[in-house]
C-alpha cells in the first residue's frame, strides 16, 4: 500500500478591498433660496430638518459643506439627483463627489 501524502499549501489570504467611499458636497450659490436647500437635504439625503438646516447654513457661510460618505455610485447617483432637484426650478444648486482619502 503506496502513502498517500497530503502537502499542505500556504493559504491564500483573499485580500477585500474596501470600496472607496465618495463625499457628497454641498456648494454654495447665490440664487437658491435656504428652504429649497433644506428641502432638497432632507428628500435626498435623509436629514431632520435640524442637521439639514445646520449643513445648508455651513454651505452658505464657508461655500461648501460635506453631507455625507456613500460607496461611489450611490454619491454620484444622490449628488445628480439633489442637483437635478434644483434644475427643474431653474437653480444654480450643485452637489458634487469627491473621493475620501
Ligand atoms: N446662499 C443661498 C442664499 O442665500 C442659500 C444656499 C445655501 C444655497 C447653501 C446653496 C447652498 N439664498
Amino acid at each position: 500500500m503506496t502513502d498517500v501524502v497530503i502537502t499542505s499549501r500556504p493559504q491564500v489570504k483573499p485580500k477585500l478591498e474596501r470600496p472607496r467611499l465618495y463625499k457628497v458636497i454641498l456648494l454654495n450659490d447665490d440664487y437658491t433660496p435656504r428652504d429649497f436647500v433644506v428641502m432638497v437635504l432632507k428628500a435626498e439625503f435623509r436629514m431632520g430638518k435640524e442637521r439639514a438646516y445646520a449643513v445648508m447654513i455651513t454651505a452658505h457661510k464657508l461655500g461648501s459643506c460635506v453631507i455625507a460618505v456613500y460607496p461611489q455610485d450611490v454619491a454620484e447617483t444622490k449628488a445628480a439627483r439633489a442637483t437635478d432637484l434644483g434644475q427643474q426650478k431653474g437653480y444654480p444648486l450643485q452637489f458634487i463627489t469627491e473621493p475620501e482619502e
